[in-house]
């Protein structure tokens, strides 16, 4: 497929695994994150499979956000899938002794961040009435669970935007996704608990969706004819009902 996608949060977990799965399909590849070590690393492994280049930035800093967007060389500056994926939960705490600064990261970056990398690229998107953004939301966009409030909340934000956008797109021609997991084997659960070990026992006992099966998934999704738009999807692994109930061996 010859067709451009830029990644966000492809440092790590279901941003890296999509990185991967579409190189294996051809689709030249714009990396973005902040650990420049790592997209080093990604970068020399898949331009073994495509093109690719890595930015830098923080989705927190609007300005460092357009600049990185305006600084894509001429053959990578038409994107043509988005996917909006840096995130993470930081905190898992009752809505009473919650901490300030992680409602800041959760809302600054799950939400705002997506609408900083969003208003970047979406300009070319219209000009060229096509592309598609995919934005990863999560079950917790569309229940919310004990101590989840401020992520639940930042991802029912992602669904409602998400939504919008399709609205709005709508005349031009342009896709617009949500893929929605459950539980998923990453480092967020280590960013969520600050690197205390209680994060090892979040993924123990079942098999926990594996980040190589979101990618597969929004693969899918972004290789359907162009009259199909997969509009939403919610993902568990079997092990998995709800936001609260896990079959655990
Ligand atoms: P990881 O922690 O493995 O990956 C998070 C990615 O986001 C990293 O590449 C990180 O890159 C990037 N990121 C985080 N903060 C910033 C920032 N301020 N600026 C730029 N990039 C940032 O977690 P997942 O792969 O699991 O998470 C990816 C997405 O999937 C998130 O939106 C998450 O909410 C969602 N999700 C995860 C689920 C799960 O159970 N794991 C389930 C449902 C949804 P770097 O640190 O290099 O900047
Ligand atoms: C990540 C899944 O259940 O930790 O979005 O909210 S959960």
């Amino acid at each position: 497929m010859n067709k451009t996608a830029l990644i966000t949060g492809a440092t790590s977990g279901i941003g890296r695994a999509t990185a991967h799965e579409f190189a294996k399909h051809g689709i030249r590849l714009v990396l973005c994150g902040r650990r420049q070590e790592r997209l080093d690393i990604i970068q020399k492994a898949l331009s073994k499979e495509t093109d690719v280049h890595t930015l830098n930035f923080d989705v927190r800093d609007k300005k460092a956000t357009q600049e990185a967007v305006n600084s894509l060389p001429e053959d990578f500056k038409s994107i043509d899938i988005l996917i909006n994926n840096a995130g993470n939960a930081h905190g898992l705490d009752p809505i009473q002794s919650g901490s300030l600064e992680d409602w800041d990261a959760m809302m600054d970056i799950n939400v705002k961040g997506l609408l900083y990398v969003s208003k970047a690229i979406i300009p070319d998107m219209t000009k060229r009435q096509s592309g598609h953004i995919i934005n990863i939301g999560s079950s917790a966009g569309k229940e919310v669970y004990p101590k989840g409030n401020v992520y639940c909340g930042s991802k029912h934000a992602v669904l409602a935007i998400t939504e919008g956008m399709r609205i709005d797109l709508n005349p031009f021609g342009i896709k617009v996704t949500a893929i929605n997991p459950g539980l998923v084997e990453t480092e967020f659960s280590k960013v969520r608990f600050k690197g205390d070990p209680i994060a090892d026992n979040v993924y123990k006992g079942y098999k926990a969706l594996q980040p190589e099966d979101i990618a597969e998934v929004i693969y899918f999704t972004v290789s359907r004819p162009n009259h199909v738009n997969i509009a939403d999807v919610l993902m568990f692994c079997t092990a998995q009902a709800n936001s609260t109930i896990v079959n655990k061996s």
